[in-house]
């Protein structure tokens, strides 16, 4: 449970001697519990006090990882319900499962469709995170060749063994250790040994219960084992009780500050519905409240690009716009006399500026100066697009060089900087385009014919 200020202010040395920037220790103590200030910026604190404020200022949410290398991500470590409260700051992560009772071709098809999930929206990497491995053959040889296979195949995803058989985890774990797996079946029976293995390695240990009532005590009884690198998951079937369980832990953890109930929650959505769409919807459910790992039971890129995209904006800092690379972007089979226009690097700005460019089939190009990340008109009021920043973004990505024309068309919002620009690019002249960019198809196909 988290300490009150008079709590903390009783572990203190109470010298009241203003080095940590508190004029007393009683102020210095609110701060600390209201989380505005950190404990280490007293001086004179006892090891002992340190280690229990350490303890009861920590985010109610465990941070854990899993991977390794370049492939290594946190999860958990929430410390609001609501997005718009603050921030949610560790992405869930996709999984796609495989059991070795597959056989080889859905097995192969799935890596294939797997793999083909790769590519980068707004300067993020988009891929399968996670390769989740069933052992349900129950056949120890069989498990590590479907571990093998994936592993070699899906270079990118980070194993997760799921079987509740010690023994058999044992052995997938010396099979794909140096990857960083999640170890998934940790249950009632078997979690003195799972914990073992899961502390040799350093692993994040899945945890499964049938209800939350048991699932509180199992994480008890595991915690005094002395373990804390978990993933909580519950067994309900339904997806009204998986969701249920799913906020009910968030909400114990944050709003009732129990440590028992803080750490991340894995959800197979694959047990919830055979339907692949049915799937993908519960998936975008519980991106937004609030699975840290997501199990299908397979995707493909029509799938994925949904998913991911909202995945993406939900975890965004929504005090901070999103914002694509400023550069000179190529649309279509553009070339050195296509039409040029320039907008902001406000990532919903550039998406639908862009669209509109596509839809209206006419090669062109596009400017993106550095504008703040915002939009055309926030961009102009703030001083952030003006005909110097456009005169620049001309220069540093050598438009003179690449393009002939010496034609510029700027959003209608702006048309008030035309003079600026033409002033900043001697021998250049400004088109002035519409305010709205569903008007630029037909505005680029008058434009190109004249
Ligand atoms: Co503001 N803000 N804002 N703002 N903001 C508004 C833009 C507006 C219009 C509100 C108002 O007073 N009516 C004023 C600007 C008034 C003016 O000068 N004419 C305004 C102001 C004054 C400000 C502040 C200066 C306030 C202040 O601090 N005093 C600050 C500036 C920031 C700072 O540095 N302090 C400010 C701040 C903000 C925040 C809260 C931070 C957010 C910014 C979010 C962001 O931009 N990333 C903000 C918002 C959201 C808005 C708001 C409500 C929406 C802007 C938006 O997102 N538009 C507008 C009001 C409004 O527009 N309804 C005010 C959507 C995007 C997609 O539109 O970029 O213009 P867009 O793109 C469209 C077109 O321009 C066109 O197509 C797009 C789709 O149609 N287009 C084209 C785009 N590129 C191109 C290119 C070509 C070639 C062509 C042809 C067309």
């Amino acid at each position: 449970m988290a300490l009150t200020g008079m709590d903390i202010y009783k572990l203190l040395p109470k010298k009241n001697c203003k080095e940590c920037g508190f004029p007393t220790c009683l102020a210095f103590a609110m701060k600390l519990a209201q989380g505005a200030v950190e404990a280490t910026k007293c001086p004179y604190m006892s090891d002992d006090a340190k280690a229990r404020l350490s303890e009861a200022t920590a985010p109610p949410m465990r941070t854990v990882k899993f991977g390794a290398g370049d492939k290594c991500y946190n999860l958990g470590g929430e410390t609001v319900l609501f997005r718009h409260e603050k921030t949610f700051v560790n992405k869930p992560r996709f999984a796609v499962l495989f059991s070795d009772a597959m056989s080889e071709e859905e097995i192969q098809g799935k890596i294939a469709r797997m793999n083909k999930v790769d590519y980068v929206r707004i300067n993020e990497e988009m891929y399968v995170e996670i390769a989740a491995l069933k052992c349900e053959s129950g056949n120890k040889e069989t498990f590590l060749s479907l571990i093998k296979k994936v592993k070699d195949s899906c270079k990118k995803a980070v194993p997760m063994i799921i079987t509740s058989n010690p023994e058999i985890a044992r052995a997938a774990v010396e099979e794909c250790k140096e990857s960083g797996p999640i170890l998934f079946g940790a249950d009632e029976q078997n979690c003195e040994a799972m914990v073992e293995l899961a502390k040799q390695h350093g692993l994040l240990l899945g945890v499964t219960a049938p209800d939350q009532e048991k699932l509180y005590n199992l994480v008890q009884k595991i915690q005094n084992l002395g373990y804390r690198e978990l993933l909580l998951s519950t067994e309900s079937g339904t997806l009204k009780q998986t969701f249920d369980d799913v906020v009910n832990i968030r909400r114990t953890a944050l709003l009732s500050q129990d440590r028992t109930l803080g750490y991340p929650t894995l959800v197979f959505v694959n047990r919830l519905s055979k339907d692949k769409m049915m799937q993908l919807a519960m998936a975008t459910l519980f991106v937004e409240k609030y699975a840290s790992v997501i199990v299908l039971d397979d995707i493909d890129y029509s799938l994925a690009l949904p998913l991911f995209a909202l995945r993406q904006n939900i975890y965004t800092d929504p005090q901070r716009p999103m914002k694509v690379e400023q550069g000179l972007y190529k649309i279509g089979s553009a070339d050195e006399n296509s039409p040029l226009l320039v907008t902001v690097d406000f990532a919903l700005t550039y998406f639908i500026v862009s669209g509109e460019v596509e839809r209206s089939k006419i090669p062109s190009w596009m400017l993106i100066p550095d504008a703040g990340g915002y939009s055309v008109l926030t961009a102009w009021a703030s001083g952030k697009l003006s005909g110097k920043s456009i005169a620049k973004a001309v220069k540093d990505f050598a438009v003179e060089e690449k393009l002939k024309t010496r034609e510029i068309v700027i959003p209608g919002k702006v048309a008030v900087l035309k003079a600026d620009i033409e002033d900043e690019l001697p021998g250049w002249k400004v088109v002035v385009g519409p305010d709205e960019a569903a008007l630029l198809p037909k505005f680029l196909r008058d434009y190109a014919d004249k």
